[in-house]
């Protein structure tokens, strides 16, 4: 376990850091297990509210000074992280497969997440552009800039330990704001990691402490940064649940919440798939990180015509998935997260099969040698109809809801009748078909792609979706607005005072 010295993970550390300082995290131990065998890696400290606070007051202090390094010159430094990555790859993304479960390829593809988004910052840290507009009055000049908003909270879901945290994080601090990451309790060690990462090259560029800080606890921690009206802005990614709890109490005291929670993601295969294409995009969408993405497929819309043909490749290839340890490169499916989740994976089936589901492809927890950790499961797939309750609801787990559909209306319909709308895709060749699912009467998602599956987005886009996923929008495009405030600024350069409006107000 090379990789555990090589990104500085101890058998016990601290969770709680400003930067290159570690405070002793007495809020007691995190236990981080791996799901691959059940073995306890390492444990973290959690923060005291009395931590919180010296966190909050070193963010503070720094942010006074970080806001006023050109934007550029912050550019120049997430450069660096990116470097530092880019040379800890191998080593990062074995841990994030450890720790998290994943398959090594997905790990490693994580980090490459992180180095894309840095590469995207640098380039972005020149781009922070405002409009200018012409003024109604005579020798009057306006404009917007975009200013930094001090702190920012992240607080980030087992399932991307890491990449998700460096999409928030590595755009915060090109706009100019400062940090404080809240990492799932499920995985502290790789937010460990990457806070060393980070800090060592700030500490190098001679940035000061309070940047980048580290709070790892559990609800009561992602609560303090949700209540704090020292935070203009806490980004969570998570539940549903979670995401209502931090919206709500963010929203109480005026503060911006960035929202990227549930999704039940639908693959439609038209009659007009190309079916092998269709098959690839849809088991890796729904096998593939064993079902843990936020957009898994989870649901397949398959035209009546193909329905049978699809089934029974879906059925073939799922009989080809191998269950395993997910270092190992040759395995396709890792374990869930924990045995919790193995659980909540047992009592979907079960209720799936209460509410009139069929499974082709049946589930259930493997066992016996590699297994020990108890929360390896089998991808399965249920035939179903639309409205089940439990087809309504996300399940963290490899289950594929399968059903038939008649019209692209009627698959478009099925597609958006779930409260969730992260991500969604249709598998077609007949441009008509691809157009009207991505029109204004198509899919309802954040995310809607023609001939490739749900998950998998690239950094370049903004990621996110609508309803119950939350309306926020990380990563790419212009999603950076969110980490700035607006302001907008007419200059009089006349001798005269001229009212907007033609308003005349002579004394
Ligand atoms: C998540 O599951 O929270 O689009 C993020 C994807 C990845 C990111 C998923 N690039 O599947």
């Amino acid at each position: 376990m090379d990789f555990l010295q090589e990104t500085g993970i101890m058998a016990r550390q601290s969770g709680v850091s400003t930067g290159t300082k570690w405070l002793a995290g007495e809020g007691g131990d995190i236990e981080s297990f791996s799901p691959v065998d059940g073995k306890r890696i390492a444990s973290v400290t959690a923060a005291t509210s009395v931590e919180y606070e010296q966190l909050i007051r070193t963010a503070e202090a720094a942010f006074l000074q970080w806001r006023t390094v050109p934007a550029p010159r912050r550019g120049e430094v997430v450069r660096q992280i990116g470097e530092a990555l880019r040379e800890k790859k191998q080593a990062l993304g074995r841990l994030v497969s450890y720790e998290m479960g994943k398959s090594l390829q997905e790990g490693l593809g994580e980090v490459q997440e992180m180095i894309d988004i840095c590469d995207f910052a640098v380039g972005l840290s020149r781009q922070l552009y405002g409009l200018s507009m012409h003024s109604e009055r005579p020798q009057h000049r306006m404009y917007e800039q975009w200013h930094p908003l001090g702190i920012v909270g992240i607080i980030s879901a087992f399932n991307f330990p890491v990449a998700v945290w460096s999409w928030n994080a590595m755009l915060a601090w090109v706009c100019g704001n400062v940090c404080i990451w809240k990492p799932s309790e499920k995985a502290p060690l790789s937010a460990v990691a990457c806070q060393r990462i980070a800090a060592e090259v700030f500490e190098r560029n001679g940035v000061p402490e309070g940047v980048s800080c580290l709070l790892t606890g559990g609800r009561d921690a992602g609560a303090w940064l949700a209540e704090d009206k020292r935070i203009p802005l806490v980004s969570a990614t998570g539940s549903t649940a979670m995401g209502q709890s931090v919206a709500v109490a963010v929203a109480a005291r005026f503060g911006r919440s960035l929202l990227e929670l549930g999704g039940n993601n639908a693959v439609i295969v038209s009659r007009h798939a190309d079916l092998d294409m269709a098959l690839i995009g849809t088991v890796f969408g729904a096998a593939g990180t064993a079902g843990q993405r936020c957009t898994t497929t989870r649901r397949l819309i398959v035209h009546k015509d193909v329905y049978d043909v699809f089934r029974d490749k879906l059925i073939k290839a799922y009989a080809q998935l191998r269950i395993g340890n997910p270092l190992d490169e040759r395995n396709h499916v890792g374990p869930l997260i924990d045995t919790r989740a193995v659980q909540s994976y047992l009592r979907a089936i079960e209720a799936c099969k209460a509410q009139g589901g069929r499974f082709v492809v049946e589930g259930g927890v493997m066992e016996g040698a590699g297994f020990e950790s108890g929360c390896y499961v089998k991808p399965c797939i249920a035939e179903v109809q639309p409205g089940m309750p439990i087809v309504q609801s996300e399940t963290f787990a490899p289950i594929l809801y399968l059903m038939p559909y008649a019209s692209p209306e009627e698959a478009i319909k099925i597609q958006n009748g779930v409260p969730q709308g992260l991500s969604s895709a249709i598998m077609t060749l007949n441009l008509r078909e691809a157009e009207q699912f991505l029109s204004v009467s198509g899919s309802d998602c954040g995310i809607a792609n023609v001939n490739i599956g749900t998950s998998g987005a690239e950094i370049g886009g903004a990621f996110g979706g609508e309803k119950e996923t939350g309306g926020g929008r990380e990563s790419g495009s212009d999603a950076w607005k969110a980490y700035m405030r607006r302001q907008t600024n007419t200059i009089n350069f006349g001798s005269r005072l001229p009212l907007a409006q033609g308003i005349q107000f002579d004394l």
